[in-house]
């Protein structure tokens, strides 16, 4: 990473990441894997997310790597391992929905979720780092209803009930995000929070999803489209989980090339926004790192083709199998850049 970037981001094979020296991880602030379990030959202060997400785009598993300005420090607290420096903190939680135990109507997925952020913002509160900007959330069964409610809407009550007992509003000042069913596994979450408060950026062709209307859960999703902050004048840059969603509804059910080609829409919708709202410095698609989660591996090369298209040969992107929240969307596609530095692979 150059010298003076707050933030960078590098997609790395895992197999390549074990055979790093250890002096290779004094500047990184946490990794996330996809497709296998973390390294235990990995620093133990290391913040590190294992999702079982298997990659589509190539062989074996793929770990996002965040580096920032050093010296940074490293902690465990509330059961979340974070490393930081003196702007911004990453940190991941992972907890087993089977220690914990459903109550009355509340169930075994909504207490851990809202155990998980409840820890979340008590660290936050204790570092002194209220911003927070990004959060990735994965967990099993996303689509799969238990105890009479689908668990994504379950997810979504536990995490805005700790949004709210937090002191913050449930709407407008929200992080980015992206929630998608695993494989098996934990409930992990990952979350990058920095000193400043971010700008959370909507979509004037979707509908805040905190005003979702009661057919997509009793308890709305907690999310803003983008968000931005830092970095002086050009804003690092987060475009959440953005699928093929106009106003509230989903659009083009089971044609998955339309699906990829109104993500595209509106992606490039919440990037005008952006750079509207903020001076991101962002130029067009090319100019992005994507991660592009296919509910149905068989859709991959169509998927692949369509990104390809709008993003170019070069962009850095990885393409991994999940459950999108909606049994109906097919694809989901986030993005990051502006003032993060992309390595590419
Ligand atoms: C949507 O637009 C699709 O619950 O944190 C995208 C990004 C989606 C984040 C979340 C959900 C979330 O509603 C799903």
């Amino acid at each position: 990473m150059t010298a003076g970037a707050a933030l960078s981001l590098e997609f790395v094979p895992a197999r390549v990441l074990s055979g790093r020296p250890a002096g290779w991880w004094d500047g990184v602030l946490g990794v996330a894997g996809y497709g296998a379990p973390a390294d235990p030959a990995w620093p133990e202060d290391l913040p590190r997310m294992a999702v079982d997400a298997p990659r589509l785009d190539a062989d074996g598993a793929v770990c996002e790597v965040w580096r920032a300005a050093g010296p940074l420090a490293a902690g465990t607290a509330h059961g979340i391992r974070y490393r930081c420096n003196d702007a911004m903190l990453f940190g991941c939680i992972e907890l087993r929905e089977s220690d914990f135990a459903a109550a009355g109507e509340v169930s075994a997925l909504q207490r851990a979720t809202g155990t998980a952020y409840r820890a979340l913002f008590g660290l936050l509160e204790e570092t002194g780092y209220p911003g927070l900007l990004r959060v990735w959330n994965y967990f099993p069964g996303i689509n799969a209803e238990a105890d009479g409610c689908e668990r994504y809407w379950q997810f979504n009550a536990g995490r805005q009930d700790a949004f709210l007992a937090s002191g913050r509003v449930a709407e407008g000042n929200v992080p980015a995000a992206c929630a998608l069913g695993s494989a098996g596994g934990p409930l992990s979450i990952a979350f990058l929070a920095l000193r400043e408060p971010p700008r959370a950026v909507e979509n004037p062709r979707q509908m805040s999803a905190y005003r979702y209307p009661p057919q997509y859960g009793p308890r709305s999703p907690t999310f803003a489209r983008a968000s931005v902050a830092g970095a002086g004048g050009a804003p690092l840059l987060f475009v959440s989980g953005t699928a093929s969603i106009v106003g509230h509804r989903t659009l083009h059910a089971d044609d998955v090339l339309a699906q990829t080609e109104e993500t595209f829409r509106n992606i490039e919708a919440v990037l005008d926004e952006a750079r509207r709202v903020a001076p991101v410095r962002a130029h067009g698609l090319q100019a992005l790192a994507y991660k592009v989660y296919v509910r149905d591996a068989a859709d991959f090369a169509t998927v692949e083709a369509c990104v390809r298209r709008h993003i170019g040969a070069d962009a850095p992107a990885v393409f991994l199998r999940a459950d999108v929240c909606r049994a109906d969307l097919l694809v989901e596609i986030e993005a990051c850049g502006g003032a993060i530095q992309l390595e590419n692979p």
